[in-house]
């Protein structure tokens, strides 16, 4: 899944495809390079972000949206609001990215039922506003496993086709780089769900964390090499997508980890 942000503020890629005719070339540079899914968003969701209104969002992302639906490639919008999924579906877009899980809306799992689409569901716990105050947990994947179930109950009863979902641990939501590694160290705690696994680690501050020198975090920008190796990684551990701000590389990772699983014989360290 490639990221087009049609936002001034995102921490990973701020500013940089603001304009709609800079997002749409940005995302037809992402398709060529064999995304199988583009993801428009509208909503910087970096920690301490405010929230635009619900018009600026439709205003942002409903011609990237239009514009990319026709290359073909799906396109996922990455909203919270029922609304901006409604219109983007209109518009083309065959998946919703709801990174709060059906929590921020009450009117989007009626509207996702309705709409019969894709939905990725989130793992989140409040608005980025304040989102790191929440981050507090006693044992973090059995946390995040039990609060995303409680998601899935309330979207099968709200009419939500099952085989149409797709869970996401929400790396960096309500989660310090601590919570983050504890999260990557078990890729396999969803799994007892059975829904496919997304995972947006992408750029992510805990690798500037990582690679950092001398307290500096290493800019958004120098963090793709550190995320490919966790696409390798998490194709290996059987994830069923990564959401990543760059995607020539990470086509190429998956298509190594294939190529392996494809052949006869033990593979040991595949699993
Ligand atoms: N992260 C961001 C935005 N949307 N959607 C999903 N499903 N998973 C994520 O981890 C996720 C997301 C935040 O960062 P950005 O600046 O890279 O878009």
């Amino acid at each position: 899944m490639g990221v087009v942000n049609v936002t001034p503020d995102s921490f990973s890629d701020g500013g940089q495809w603001y304009e709609p005719s800079a997002a749409i070339a940005h995302g037809r540079e992402l398709a060529a390079q064999g995304a199988d899914i583009l993801d428009v968003g509208g909503e910087s969701t970096r920690p301490g972000a405010e929230r635009p209104s619900e018009a600026e969002e439709l205003r942002r992302v409903l011609p990237v949206v239009e514009a990319l639906a026709e290359l073909g490639v799906p396109v996922s919008i990455d909203t919270m609001r029922p609304a901006v999924a409604r219109q983007a579906v209109a518009k083309g877009a065959t998946i919703v990215n709801d990174v709060s899980g059906g929590a921020a809306d009450a009117g989007m799992l009626p509207t996702v039922a309705e709409l019969g689409v894709g939905y990725v569901m989130m793992h989140w716990r409040g608005h980025s506003r304040d989102m790191q105050s929440r981050a507090v947990y006693g044992d973090v994947p059995t946390e995040v496993r039990d609060e995303l179930s409680r998601q899935v109950e309330a979207a099968l009863a709200a009419g939500v086709d099952p085989s149409r979902i797709v869970l996401d641990p929400g790396l960096g939501f309500a989660k310090t780089a601590d919570h983050n590694w504890e999260l990557l160290r078990a890729p396999d705690f969803l799994a007892p769900l059975g829904f496919p696994v997304l995972w947006g680690v992408s750029r992510k501050t805990f690798l500037g964390r990582l690679l950092g020198t001398e307290g500096h975090l290493r800019p958004a920008v120098r963090r793709d090499d550190a995320t490919l190796a966790f696409t390798t990684l998490l194709a290996v551990a059987g994830a069923w997508g990564v959401r990543t701000h760059t995607v020539a590389q990470h086509r190429d990772a998956v298509a190594v980890v294939t190529a392996l699983r494809s052949g006869s014989g033990p593979l040991w360290w595949l699993g």
